[in-house]
């Protein structure tokens, strides 16, 4: 897959190259990254990018024109149809199923917006307009970031283990708690059921906190769950153990 980015703070990036899985997809070839300087596609002799808005108002408007020369020399480069990303606030909001239809296309440019806005003639040009989140960020790098890290666990051999692209949201529950040693540390316990290796137990405890968490924390997620027979059972227990007033951690 192939990833590009343009913006006018090409090394705010180094910080999603440097580590961990985003790094490796990129040494071993599976995902090929990109990173353009907007100001390298401007005409004038300054490299100006933003200018003052048409009709007045605050702020500055990010140029029409070194967008559409980068798109333009980018086709020309890779004499292809990349679907086009633009990060705004104003966008749809981006979440693990859009991550998840991201992870399948061949070629994503993600065009980052900066000030106050964009020459809305980009936006003809764009595919798709995403946010992260209700609330603001002075420039659309670190959202784009966010998007690209987040997708890019949904790319095919991105994880070592496939299964850890299943983890929150994927069949939204949340995920349950996790230990390791100690067994103890200042009087925090690990949850005796994960020290026997009863593996049926292990599952259905563990079942059992993904639905009490995603009740209690994100009861939006829940009720746009259908119930399996699996999520039964561990309501079942639940609600067992609170008529003895006991806790998911007591679970014998
Ligand atoms: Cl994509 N861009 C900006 N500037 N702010 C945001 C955002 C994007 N998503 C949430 N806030």
């Amino acid at each position: 897959m192939r990833i590009s980015v343009v913006t006018i703070f090409p090394e705010m990036f180094d910080a999603l190259k440097c580590c961990g899985v985003f790094r490796r997809a990129l040494e071993s070839g599976i995902i090929d990254f990109m990173v353009f300087n907007l100001r390298d596609f401007t005409d004038d002799r300054h490299h100006v990018v933003d200018d003052y808005p048409f009709g007045g108002g605050p702020g500055m408007v990010m140029k029409v024109e070194p967008f559409y020369n980068f798109m333009d020399w980018y086709k020309s480069k890779f004499s292809s149809n990349p679907f086009v990303i633009l990060t705004t606030p104003q966008g749809k909001r981006f979440n693990s199923d859009v991550a998840r239809q991201l992870a399948e296309k061949e070629e994503l440019v993600f065009l980052c917006g900066r000030y106050e806005g964009v020459d809305e003639r980009v936006v003809n040009m764009v595919d798709e307009e995403l946010s992260i989140g209700d609330y603001v960020l002075s420039g659309g790098e670190l959202a784009a970031m966010v998007m690209i890290e987040a997708l890019s666990r949904f790319v095919p051999g991105v994880l070592g283990d496939e299964d850890s692209s299943r983890d929150s949201f994927y069949n939204e529950l949340l995920d349950h708690s996790h230990y390791t040693r100690p067994r103890e540390f200042r009087g925090m316990k690990v949850p005796d059921v994960l020290l026997k290796g009863d593996h049926e137990k292990i599952r259905l405890f563990r079942h059992m906190e993904r639905i009490k968490r995603t009740i209690l924390r994100r009861p939006d997620l829940f009720l746009k769950r259908d119930l399996n027979l699996e999520d039964k059972k561990a309501i079942i227990q639940l609600v067992r153990l609170l008529a003895e007033g006991k806790k998911v951690e007591e679970m014998e």
